[in-house]
């Protein structure tokens, strides 16, 4: 007989943390981690936990609040997360399924999926029919926009955490001075180490072009996100130019952005964000459609959840590791040797350190 779950609720609590780092990027200073937590109570006691990172302070009660809509929404129904998808998006259609929608829908999606996994006493990527195994990842907490010296000790501190792997955030005013510290952290680290570099956007197609021969030569893994993230005709310019690979995908909202920006050979290589793609089932979606592409998909944030997901990625990639979310969780995520260990716990590696919670709760 086949058991049936129902929701009780989707509680979502709205946290402020420190981070570890204050992270620079060419859009600015990321120095705490605005985050809503959810959690998925069922009927059955089995109960799902995820996270989501408002990036701004300001984000963090509407997205609190949204959550908080679908959670009513949802009430009494079965604990299916493609059903869900199904309601969420004809009901927010007219809104639209884009921005702090997505993002909340991705929690509720993602916690689903935790209560499910735990409901069956199996690690995510178990349930989504794969193994927890170790998977590549880089240390991506640090190497905001700062002068050479100052990346150069910040590259040596990532690395010492157990990663050969670390991506360099660019985009200053002046392009001789990322070439500089490209340089400078490449020859501090040496050639074994993998090196890829963030501009956030902050490009036109032009410069992206002229910027990208200037580093072209430097033993880059990707140069990612040049331009505005959804010039796909752009971003296709700039990935013909270029020997680098070109890497996108975190603000993709859907594996149908995916598609367009395949259809235009937007890019080398994929990266989408688990709460913006979609949740589990999003990620899913679009896993299929890089495998079908040929494409070689990473992840976004997220470690934990996303570390499960590379697992059943077919043509999985780097996990982007950060800890932002550790002042609130009881357990980490191992690294060991350049890999990140999924966690063999039931569920998708996330529980909270309620004493933490209590502490750093806002609102
Ligand atoms: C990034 C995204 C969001 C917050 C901080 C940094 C960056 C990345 O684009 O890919 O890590
Ligand atoms: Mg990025």
């Amino acid at each position: 007989m086949t058991e049936t779950i129902r929701i009780k609720r989707f509680h979502a609590r709205p946290v402020i943390v420190p981070m570890s780092l204050p992270l620079q990027t060419s859009t600015g200073a990321v120095a705490r981690a605005p985050l809503v937590l959810i959690d998925c109570e069922t009927d059955q006691g089995a109960r799902g936990h995820a996270y989501l990172f408002s990036i701004t302070p300001s984000a963090l009660k509407p997205l609190t609040a949204m959550v908080t809509e679908m959670s009513d929404l949802l009430a009494g129904d079965e604990l299916l997360p493609v059903e869900i998808e199904r309601k969420l998006t004809q009901r927010f259609t007219l809104l639209g399924l884009a921005g702090l929608q997505r993002l909340a829908q991705s929690g509720i999606d993602m916690a689903a999926w935790d209560a499910l996994a735990r409901s069956k006493g199996l690690p995510l990527a178990r349930l989504l029919g794969g193994a927890p195994k170790p998977v590549k990842a880089y240390n991506s907490k640090g190497l905001g926009i700062m002068p050479a010296g100052a990346a150069v000790e910040e590259a040596h501190k990532l690395l010492a955490e157990g990663f050969q792997a670390a991506k360099i955030r660019v985009g200053r005013p002046d392009a001789r001075e990322d070439l500089a510290v490209v340089r400078a952290v490449r020859k501090a680290v040496g050639d074994e180490v993998t090196l890829m570099c963030d501009y956030n956007q902050a490009l036109t197609v032009t410069e992206a072009i002229r910027r990208g021969e200037m580093l072209d030569d430097e033993g880059l893994s990707w140069i990612e996100e040049p331009i505005r993230h959804d010039d796909y005709a752009g971003c296709a310019r700039i990935a013909d130019a270029l020997h680098t690979p070109v890497q996108i995908g975190e603000n993709f909202d859907s594996a149908f952005s995916m598609q367009t920006a395949f259809s235009a050979e937007a890019c080398d290589y994929v990266m989408p964000d688990v709460q913006r793609i979609g949740g589990v089932t999003g990620w899913l979606r679009a896993a299929s459609l890089a495998h079908a592409a040929g494409i070689e998909m990473s992840t976004h944030l997220f470690s934990e959840v996303s570390a499960h997901l590379l697992c059943v990625t077919p043509t999985a990639h780097w996990l982007e590791y950060v800890d932002w979310a550790d002042a609130v969780l009881s357990t980490r995520l191992k690294i060991k040797d350049g890999f990140a260990l999924p966690s063999e716990e039931p569920g998708n590696g996330i529980a909270w350190d309620e004493a933490a919670v209590a502490k750093y709760l806002v609102g």
